[in-house]
């Protein structure tokens, strides 16, 4: 008897947290702010409200990445999904509102699909579209932190196992880390496993500069949300008028920096600690690193991966690094 398209949902669309919500936000953000550069781990950006902003980012005109990687997965799809495999076990890292795995979803089949995401709002929307949206297939959806070790649900997929890391989150991680990370993966697909990652390519400092100080603000927003998150969840008393965003590419190192930099004199309390700010002193909120074709293929190499394709939009500002287990 056939099942009714209800229940059928239900039994496909399974949903786990392998997130604690301990006292990791708070101890983190007193260790940040107490070392001599103050800084702040990017991966808190993502509360709800944060990636809302972060969506309102990806559809502006100057955030050349999500439109140049939509394009280049659209133009070469036939490719990707030949290279990837029908009916693989898809992973996606930082999958947010799932746009770009769409394209991937119809073209694979993949045998399941395991978005992976630190923002659960985010990721509950998008699982529960995807599920309307193509009712075949199953989804086992993980709230988790892939900046630590993570154990994935394999058992639902068959098939190879690809993970799918596009939007260049990759490049929020230090070149240390994006190694542990592509360790982490190259043991998740094993010997016969791939990997898609999408990688922001270097290129003019003016085109970069624009993309993270974009006119309206909405980049802006985005970054103080940090401060508003810490008030609301964690009781700081920062008053997000004396901060101000500031953007810029750092050549020599190969990224762009965003930080938070304090307009005069203050203090700002968290519970019972004390943060004094120097005017002008700033809080380092993100990384966003940049690579050339030639210098990914070797962090992967150094990862236990090959690069074996790679896919570019037409202007040449985004690629798509096919890797395979080497
Ligand atoms: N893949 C999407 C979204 C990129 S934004 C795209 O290409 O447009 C980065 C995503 O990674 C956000 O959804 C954020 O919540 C998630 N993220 C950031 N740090 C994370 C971490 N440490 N663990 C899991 N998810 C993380
Ligand atoms: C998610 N990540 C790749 C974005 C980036 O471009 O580094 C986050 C972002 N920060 C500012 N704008 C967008």
């Amino acid at each position: 008897m056939a099942r009714s398209p209800g229940r059928q949902r239900a039994a496909r669309l399974v949903f786990s947290s392998s997130i604690v919500p301990a006292d990791d936000f708070r101890e983190d953000v007193i260790a940040g702010l107490s070392l001599p550069r103050k800084a702040l781990p990017p991966k808190y950006f993502y509360d709800a409200a944060g990636s809302r902003l972060f969506e309102a980012i990806c559809r502006l005109k100057e955030y050349y990445p999500t439109r140049s990687e939509l394009a280049l997965t659209r133009a070469a799809i036939g490719d990707i999904a030949r290279f990837a495999g029908n009916g693989s076990t898809l992973i996606e890292y930082g999958s947010g509102e799932s746009m770009k795995s769409r394209l991937l979803i119809e073209a694979l089949r993949p045998s399941a699909y395991i978005p992976v995401d630190i923002s659960a709002d985010a990721l509950r929307q998008a699982a529960a579209t995807l599920q309307r949206l193509f009712p075949w297939l199953a989804i086992h959806a993980v709230h988790g932190d892939f900046s630590q070790p993570l154990k994935i649900p394999m058992a639902q997929g068959r098939g190879r196992r690809v993970v799918y890391f596009p939007g260049s989150t990759i490049g929020n991680l230090t070149p240390e880390e994006a190694h542990a990370f592509l360790r982490m993966t190259r043991g998740q697909v094993g010997p016969s496993g791939a990997m898609l990652v999408g990688v922001d390519l270097k290129k003019d400092a003016n085109v970069l500069h624009a993309a993270y100080n974009d006119a309206k603000g909405v980049t802006a927003a985005f970054n103080l949300n940090l401060l508003a998150r810490i008030n609301r969840e964690l009781g700081a008393d920062f008053r997000l008028r004396r901060f101000r965003h500031y953007a810029f590419y750092n050549a020599p190192l190969g990224r762009i920096e965003m930080h938070l930099v304090s307009l005069a004199p203050q203090t700002v309390n968290l519970g019972n600690y004390r943060y004094a700010f120097e005017a002008g002193e700033s809080i380092h909120t993100e990384n966003s690193y940049k690579y050339s074709i030639g210098e990914f293929r070797a962090l992967a190499g150094s990862a236990g991966f090959r690069g074996e394709k790679v896919w570019l939009d037409s202007k040449g500002l985004f690629s798509l690094h096919g890797l395979i287990a080497a």
